[in-house]
């Protein structure tokens, strides 16, 4: 069985973070390891929340499964809480990662053109470091925007200002850029990506659904990730994320109880396990 780390916050009620990861990746055929960052008793959208920084057990860990010689065919990073903890998230990915591991990078700090709550302008540029150690990264427009210092352009961005975007994080290091949860010209709602090596501009669009809601990038990063690992090229795992981001955030928008503060993608799973192909 192919195995993947990820390491994000656990937000208890909130349907984001590790809650996502663990059971897409999960259904996804994939062994999936956690280390988590924090225990939130809700994500940030929430007034008052809870929250147990996990930072120094992250080293532990890390140097228990060094000492049990455990390896990953991906590490995918998430929410982070804190500096301290993209460094150290750093060395794991000097102790883990070997040739043909997958490093994915979702910098998970923002949207809408706004820090969640408990980050600043210096968390952003650690962030981007650690975008540099990356294979490929997944922000979006807000975060993007952040890791560069650079004026956000609203979600309505136009292709040509993602472009120019993607040519600017290219230069933080990673092998793939991708700008997330972008307007295309031609009125879809997808992703555009920047391959380095190939200096080649990629792009994907769905229908788009007038429904917005925390997690959606954490569902699209861990749809991603769980292609990627079965095999899938880049930009087919890309769009199977999208098509699966998409269905899921659908689901919601035409659910007359659906909650604020997630989409339905439980309910959504069997769509993504049958586009992987697997339980054929
Ligand atoms: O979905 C990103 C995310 C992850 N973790 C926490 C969050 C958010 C978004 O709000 O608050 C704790």
């Amino acid at each position: 069985m192919k195995k993947v780390m990820t390491i994000q916050d656990i937000s208890c009620i909130g349907k984001c973070s590790l809650t996502v990861a663990l059971p897409i990746i999960s259904a996804a055929g994939i062994e999936t390891a956690i280390v988590p960052t924090a225990v939130l008793s809700t994500h940030t959208q929430f007034k008052g929340f809870t929250f147990r920084d996990l930072t120094d057990d992250m080293e532990p860990i890390r140097d228990h499964w060094i000492k049990e010689g455990f390896d990953f065919d991906a590490i995918y990073t998430g929410y982070l809480g804190s500096k301290r903890q993209i460094d150290i998230v750093k060395s794991y990915f000097e102790s883990f990662a070997k040739p043909g591991t997958y490093k994915v990078v979702d910098p998970a700090m923002a949207d809408g053109g706004k820090l969640y709550v408990g980050f600043d302008e210096a968390f952003a540029k650690e962030m981007a470091k650690l975008c540099g150690d990356a294979d490929i990264i997944l922000p979006n427009i807000s975060e993007a925007c952040f890791l560069l210092g650079e004026e956000y352009p609203g979600e309505e961005a136009d292709e040509a200002t993602v472009k120019d975007l993607l040519l600017k994080l290219a230069e933080l290091g990673s092998k793939i850029v991708v700008i997330t949860g972008t307007c295309l010209d031609d009125g879809s709602f997808g992703f555009i990506g920047y391959d380095v090596e190939k200096k080649e501009f990629f792009k994907y669009g769905t229908e788009k659904v007038p429904h917005k809601s925390h997690g959606t990038g954490d569902i699209f990063a861990s749809a991603f990730t769980g292609a990627l690992v079965n095999g899938f090229s880049v930009y087919d795992s890309l769009s199977i994320a999208a098509d699966y981001t998409a269905a899921c955030i659908r689901n919601s928008y035409e659910d007359p109880e659906k909650v604020d503060y997630a989409v339905n993608f439980e309910l959504e799973l069997p769509y993504y396990i049958k586009r992987l192909g697997i339980n054929k």
